[in-house]
């Protein structure tokens, strides 16, 4: 397991790479160019900036996330092969950066939806909160405005102004999409896409939707086990696998996510590792990444991956906000590194025992 640490990039994040340098085992910053729009070509001087920057300070750059998917990608509009030869340009660059991994995801609209970014747990701490009931009686634009009322400061990724302009048409669009043509834009998309990432060294791995089910009518399709492995088989190429997200898949009571690593390790090539505790009416909340205080057991979660000599990067994704720091929601330095810390416990526990 390769330990690595998401970074929003210089004057983007209240993190420093300095800051991350003390987390015991940390090799890698997960990047991204979040400036960048869905759909554009990444240009080459500012991958390799990017890529010195993070390198002079000691990590490797082996994983992106994101490469945003263009929503015409998804919507399967004509523009897509257009957006589809920009990702693959972006795909080749990245790889002559030296770069094994790209994770993405290919929900439609939003990315990750909570309803409240700084909900208070029992111990003083706040952290990222999904109330179902509100999901399920505003409409899509309260939504929004809610969530925009969290980023005041630094916009978030899935959340960015510019792809929020165009929620009604959007809405609009997707009225004509079913489940089974997203599947169908998803497999000419990894056609394309995969065949250029297996020539370029690079692993694509997809995230699940978050939360696994649709919201707002909207399609979703990688929500649990069997469609895994249906996406999977689209494609069937180590070049085409999954972001195992045990947080967004935990956070329906149906997913066994520890089942799901079992039986999909050789394709996940990143780990993210958190824990959600989901309550009976469907609402969740994320939590410290111990075992004990939510609804995902980490501690097999680790298990899963250690009896199948995971090699692939893990990085703890999200957690609280502890200490009175001031962060991106569900991005500070504290929580992920008593996570990173948790992990490792685990990890070197069970190493031990193997190499007794
Ligand atoms: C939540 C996060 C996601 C992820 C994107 C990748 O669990 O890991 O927001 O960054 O979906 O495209
Ligand atoms: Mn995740």
């Amino acid at each position: 397991m390769k330990m690595t640490f998401r970074w929003y990039g210089q004057g983007n994040d209240s993190v420093t790479l300095d800051q991350v340098r003390q987390i015991p085992g940390v090799e890698g910053i997960v990047w991204s160019l979040h400036d960048l729009a869905a759909g554009e070509e990444w240009p080459m001087e500012r991958i390799m900036a990017e890529k010195a920057y993070i390198e002079k300070h000691g990590f490797h750059i082996d994983v992106v996330e994101s490469v945003n998917v263009h929503e015409d990608i998804k919507l399967g509009h004509p523009s897509r092969d257009k957006y589809i030869e920009n990702y693959k340009r972006t795909i080749e660059k990245l790889g002559q950066a030296g770069v094994k991994v790209i994770c993405y995801n290919f929900m439609p609209v939003f990315d990750w939806t909570r309803t409240d970014m700084f909900k208070e747990l029992e111990d003083g701490s706040t952290a990222l909160f999904f109330e179902k009931a509100i999901v399920d009686n505003i409409d899509p634009f309260e939504l929004v405005r809610r969530m925009a009322s969290y980023t005041s400061e630094l916009t978030m990724p899935g959340w960015e102004p510019e792809r929020l302009q165009h929620l009604g048409e959007l809405f609009e669009a997707y009225k004509q999409v079913s489940e089974e043509d997203l599947w169908a834009n998803l497999q000419y998309f990894l056609q394309e896409i995969v065949p250029v990432a297996e020539a370029s060294g690079i692993k694509m791995a997809i995230h699940p939707d978050d939360p696994p089910y649709s919201i707002f009518g909207l399609p979703r399709i990688i929500t649990n086990k069997e469609n895994i492995g249906r996406m999977l088989n689209l494609v069937d190429s180590p070049s085409n696998g999954l972001t195992m997200c045990t947080g967004s898949l935990g956070s329906s009571r149906d997913n066994d996510v520890a089942d799901i690593i079992r039986t999909y390790a050789d394709r996940i090539p990143f780990a993210h590792i958190r824990n959600v505790r989901v309550y009976d009416n469907g609402d969740f909340i994320e939590t410290s990444h111990r075992s004990k205080d939510g609804s995902v057991d980490i501690t097999d979660v680790v298990k899963a991956y250690h009896e199948n000599g995971f090699t692939g990067y893990a990085r703890p994704d999200h957690g609280r906000h502890l200490w009175g720091e001031k962060c991106r929601p569900g991005y500070g330095l504290y929580d992920r590194a008593l996570g990173i810390m948790y992990l490792w416990g685990v990890w070197d526990s069970l190493e031990r025992e193997k190499n007794r």
